[in-house]
């Protein structure tokens, strides 16, 4: 089953929106199978955001990252790189559509609040490099009584 690496960036939780993005990989029909919050250490950050090592933003965008807890999650589902992706909206939040996290709760590129893996194999090495094998939980929902 497809899985997807997302990350509620120090701003997202600075700003107590954590339930709020949560809610909306629930609401869709996703399942959460890892999930922590952290703070992350500059050699994760430097790897993580690695393609971008050239770019002016990335010596501000790594010290962003660890400057504060970050609640990295891996939710699983059909489709679920692409639709995530929907779900979060442009890289710009002015740009991001409303119905987005991005388009709702955002204003800045360099604080855009969530990170989502944007293909298949990007979202393996990320879900590689943010979590030991253990800590992803393979269960399946139950429709049981004992729920209720
Ligand atoms: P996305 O997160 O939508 O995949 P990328 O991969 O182009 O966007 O950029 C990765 C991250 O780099 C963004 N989430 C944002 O935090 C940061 N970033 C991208 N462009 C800029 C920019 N022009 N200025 C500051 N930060 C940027």
């Amino acid at each position: 089953m497809e899985r997807t690496f997302i990350a509620i960036k120090p701003d997202g939780v600075q700003r107590g929106l954590v339930g709020n993005i949560i809610t909306r990989f629930e609401s869709k029909g996703f399942k959460l199978v890892g999930l922590k919050l952290m703070k992350v250490s500059r050699e994760l950050a430097e790897q993580h955001y690695d393609v971008h090592k050239e770019r002016p933003f990335f010596a501000g965008l790594v010290e962003f990252i660890i400057s504060s807890p970050v609640v990295a999650m891996v939710w699983e589902g059909d489709g679920v790189v692409a639709s995530a992706r929907k779900l979060i909206g442009a890289t710009n939040p002015l740009s991001a559509e409303p119905g987005t996290i991005r388009g709702d709760l955002g204003v800045s590129v360099g604080r855009n609040l969530i990170h989502g893996s944007d293909a298949i194999e990007t979202a393996q090495r990320e879900i590689a490099l943010w979590f030991k094998e253990d800590e992803l939980a393979d269960w399946e929902p139950s429709m049981t009584s004992w729920l209720y």
